[in-house]
């Protein structure tokens, strides 16, 4: 198995023409790290929280699934099929942000949000959506391999998620697990049945490079990366929060995802379409 590849590329691997990002603040990541994900589609930026802020956000998770108190579980089917048609679980909220401020304020955080626009290469952020989930112990939900981009395709591919770790997630945890240099393939032919997935045979969980994190790290990626996660079969839950962006000039090409409540709000910079939502 490949091993995991965190933050820096070696210089050698390093295309002479790729974009550097404009945007002004790159905290806390380098020139190195920006041209590291344009050729690898990802990066961990390790302890943008610290260990105490990424406590008091699992507590804000916890609280928030407790105020919800629902059994909604949104394994995907073909998340099942992956784990062996065992009984597996996941608790999640939708656009955790219309739920409590530290979400909110987190969105607009500028650890995040200059970090964002310097790998995006634009000075300007936009969100989509975002989504906490808990991997439950013993049985937390595989994510079966994928691109974002079916979900939600975009004119000029802009969008990119971050994958805020409020808790560890090492590999038993099943933390997640990208190809690196797949967003260069550009959209790939995906299976819709049980969620959007790519056939297993052809994108093994296995084969991926996996993301071990800590808790205050992030993950990014772009929605075009090829990435998945395995069942949590440790003894811990898996507790994160992704937030998924956009350049606001790019537009959605279709309307799938109209009833996502997040979508529009600046993140960072300005629109400059002055388009009203
Ligand atoms: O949290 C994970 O393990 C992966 C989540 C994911 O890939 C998704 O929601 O599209």
């Amino acid at each position: 198995m490949a091993e995991p590849q965190i933050q820096t590329a070696p210089e050698a691997a390093v295309p002479a023409t790729a974009p550097v990002a404009s945007a002004a603040a790159q905290y806390p990541i380098t020139d190195a790290d920006v041209r590291f994900y344009r050729e690898n589609g990802y990066l961990l930026v390790k302890g943008l929280l610290n260990a105490d802020e990424a406590a008091a956000m699992r507590t804000e998770c916890h609280d928030l699934l407790g105020r919800l108190n629902d059994s909604d579980d949104p394994t995907w089917g073909s998340a099942r099929e992956a784990a062996g048609a065992a009984a597996t679980r996941l608790r999640h909220c939708h656009d955790a942000q219309f739920h409590s401020a530290a979400f909110a304020k987190l969105l607009l955080d500028h650890r995040f949000t200059d970090t964002a626009a310097a790998l995006n290469g634009s000075p300007n952020l936009q969100l989509h959506h975002t989504k906490m989930f808990v991997k439950p112990p013993e049985n937390g939900s595989p994510f079966p391999m994928h691109q974002d981009h079916p979900f939600f395709p975009h004119t000029k591919d802009s969008v990119a998620a971050a994958i805020f770790h409020f808790s560890d997630a090492d590999e038993e945890r099943g933390c997640v697990r990208v190809v690196p240099g797949s967003h260069r393939q550009g959209p790939l032919e995906h299976i819709e049945d049980g969620s959007w997935h790519l056939s297993p045979d052809q994108w093994r969980l296995a084969d991926a490079v996996p993301c071990p994190a800590e808790a205050g790290d992030v993950l990014f990626f772009t929605y075009l990366t090829v990435h998945g996660s395995g069942l949590n079969t440790s003894s811990q839950e898996r507790v994160t929060w992704l937030v998924q962006y956009r350049d606001p000039e790019d537009r959605p090409t279709t309307d799938d995802h109209q009833w996502s409540l997040g979508q529009g709000m600046i993140l960072r910079g300005v629109d400059p379409t002055a388009r009203r939502p």
